[in-house]
């Protein structure tokens, strides 16, 4: 049976109502290759910039997340060394001059286990914390988050991430699909094209929210309940 709420968030398309022992903090791709200059995303010509104001807003959700002892999972996109899991179409696609496993300033890029493919400093992952390595946009795809999820009687998401309406969008749109609740928030993702993120962001809390609903960090941190001294481990 679903547990009763204790926590509502004013959001689009209305009032978001979870549990957090029920909810998990999924933290989509904040990777060096796709924030910090000199990786992917600025091969690609991208201004990493623009991503760069998610971090502050995201670390504070993350440390409200830890507080409360939430399930807190980050993902990252990525193949294997060998590239064994890259699609061709992936590999190719955009015909640059530097594509997945190419050599760069930040190491192979989007390889497991280089410096680039890693989470960022500021982010970085906590003993406990869930680690995914995910080869596709979606990080329901050739993972085992639906399992993870379902053994841990998580039935809410709060979704962050990069970028909007990429990864960020297609993980949420996996994760409506498999009857997970997902709450997103909106200056906790972040795209190389700022139209883009609004659009993506207004596509997931269109039609009574079709995909789920949409946020800021501030009314979801405004909403959080007060941690118990337990979960805080004092
Ligand atoms: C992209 C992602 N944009 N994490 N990946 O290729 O959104």
């Amino acid at each position: 049976m679903t547990p009763p709420p204790t926590a509502s968030v004013p959001a689009e398309p209305y009032a978001y109502e979870f549990d957090p022992a029920t909810t998990a903090l999924v933290i989509i791709d904040m990777q060096r290759d796709f924030l910090e200059p000199e990786g992917f995303g600025e091969m690609l010509g991208n201004d990493v910039s623009l991503l760069a104001k998610t971090v502050e807003p995201l670390q504070k959700v993350l440390g409200a997340a830890r507080d409360l002892g939430m399930l807190v999972i980050h993902t990252r996109e990525g193949h294997r060394p060998d590239l064994t899991d890259l699609p061709p179409s992936k590999r190719d696609r955009g015909k640059g001059e530097k594509t997945i496993g190419s050599p760069g300033p930040k190491g192979r890029i989007l390889v497991r286990g280089e410096f680039g493919h890693d989470i960022i400093d500021d982010l970085a992952p906590i003993e406990g914390e869930a680690v995914l390595d995910k080869p596709g946009k979606g990080a329901f795809y050739a993972t085992d988050l639906e399992l993870l999820l379902k053994n841990n009687g998580i039935t809410h998401l709060i979704v962050t991430g990069v970028t909007t309406e990429v990864c960020v969008h297609t993980t949420t749109r996996e994760a409506n699909d498999r009857g997970f609740e997902c709450l997103v928030l909106s200056d906790c993702t972040g795209s190389y094209f700022p139209e883009f993120h609004e659009m993506a962001l207004k596509m997931i809390s269109a039609q009574g929210g079709i995909f789920g609903w949409v946020a800021d960090s501030e009314a979801l941190l405004s909403a959080l309940p007060v941690p118990s001294t337990a979960s805080q481990g004092a």
